[in-house]
C-alpha cells in the first residue's frame, strides 16, 4: 500500500484519479519542510522523513505558486503566505503588477528504501555524501532504527526519485467554489481552477502531469 503524505485532503482527492482503487492511503504527516528555493529538495527531505516514519512505501507532494512579477514569490513558502496574507491579497498584490503571469508548480518525491534503475526523472541521493563523511558507526546510531531526525537524516542515505509538474497561468481576482488552496485566483485557458472540476483541474495541472509520470513508473515498480 502506497501512503501519500501530504495534510491537504484537496491533494488526495486528485490524486486517487490516477492510482488503482485501494492502492494508496493518506498518511497525514506533516514532515519539515527545509528552506529551500526549489521544491526538489523540499518533497526528497519530507518523503525520506515520512519512509523513516511509516517505515513503507511514501509519496510526498510539495506544490507551490510562482508569480513571474514577484519573481518567483511565494513559491515553496506558498503555505505560510497563504496562512497569514490569505488568496485575496495575494491577488490585490498582483493586481498593482504589469506581469501578472504565474504557474504552478509540483514535485512529487517517492521513496521505499530501494534503489533506482536509471529513468528520464531525477534521483535525489541527498544525504548519501552526508552519510560517507559520518562513517559506519554514524548509521548504527540514528539511521537504521526507523526513527529519522535529524542524526538519522545524515547517517543513512535513502534515494528519493522525483517527478515535476508544472501549469502556465495567470492570477486573476477569486472566481469559483471549487478545488483549494490558490485555485480561485489562478486562470488557465480562461477558467480558475477552482471553476473546473477534479477531472478538468487534472487534464492540465501541474499536479496531474507529476501524477502523470509517477502512476506510469509505478506501475512498473
Ligand atoms: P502538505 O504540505 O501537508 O501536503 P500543504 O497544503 O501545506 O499540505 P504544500 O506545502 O505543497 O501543501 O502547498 C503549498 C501551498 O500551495 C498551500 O497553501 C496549498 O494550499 C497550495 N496549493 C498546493 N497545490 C495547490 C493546487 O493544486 N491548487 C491550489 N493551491 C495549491
Amino acid at each position: 500500500m502506497l501512503r501519500y503524505v501530504t495534510t491537504n485532503p484537496g491533494k488526495v482527492r486528485e490524486a486517487e484519479r490516477y492510482l488503482p482503487d485501494g492502492s494508496v492511503e493518506r498518511l497525514d504527516f506533516d514532515y519539515t519542510e527545509v528552506q529551500a528555493d526549489d521544491l526538489g529538495p523540499i518533497a526528497a527531505q519530507g518523503a525520506r522523513e515520512a519512509y523513516r516514519h511509516a517505515d513503507a512505501p511514501v509519496l510526498v507532494d510539495d506544490a507551490g505558486l510562482f508569480v513571474e512579477g514577484l519573481d518567483g514569490f511565494p513559491g515553496p513558502y506558498s503555505s505560510y503566505v497563504e496562512e497569514t496574507l490569505g488568496i485575496e491579497r495575494v491577488h490585490e498584490v498582483a493586481s498593482e503588477l504589469d506581469d501578472r503571469r504565474a504557474a504552478f508548480r509540483c514535485t512529487l518525491g517517492y521513496c521505499d528504501g530501494e534503489g533506482f534503475a536509471a529513468s528520464p526523472d531525477p534521483v535525489d541521493q541527498g544525504d548519501r555524501d552526508a552519510a560517507a563523511a559520518a562513517g559506519p558507526d554514524a548509521a548504527g546510531e540514528g539511521g537504521s532504527d526507523g526513527e529519522g531526525g535529524a542524526a538519522g537524516a545524515g547517517a543513512e542515505p535513502l534515494p528519493v526519485k522525483l517527478f515535476e509538474g508544472y501549469v502556465p497561468g495567470r492570477i486573476v481576482a477569486p472566481r469559483g467554489d471549487g478545488g483549494f488552496g490558490y485555485d480561485p485566483i489562478f486562470e488557465h485557458d480562461g477558467e480558475t481552477f477552482a471553476e473546473m472540476d477534479t477531472d478538468r483541474k487534472n487534464a492540465v495541472s501541474h499536479r496531474g502531469r507529476a501524477l502523470e509520470k509517477f502512476a506510469e513508473w509505478y506501475a512498473d515498480r
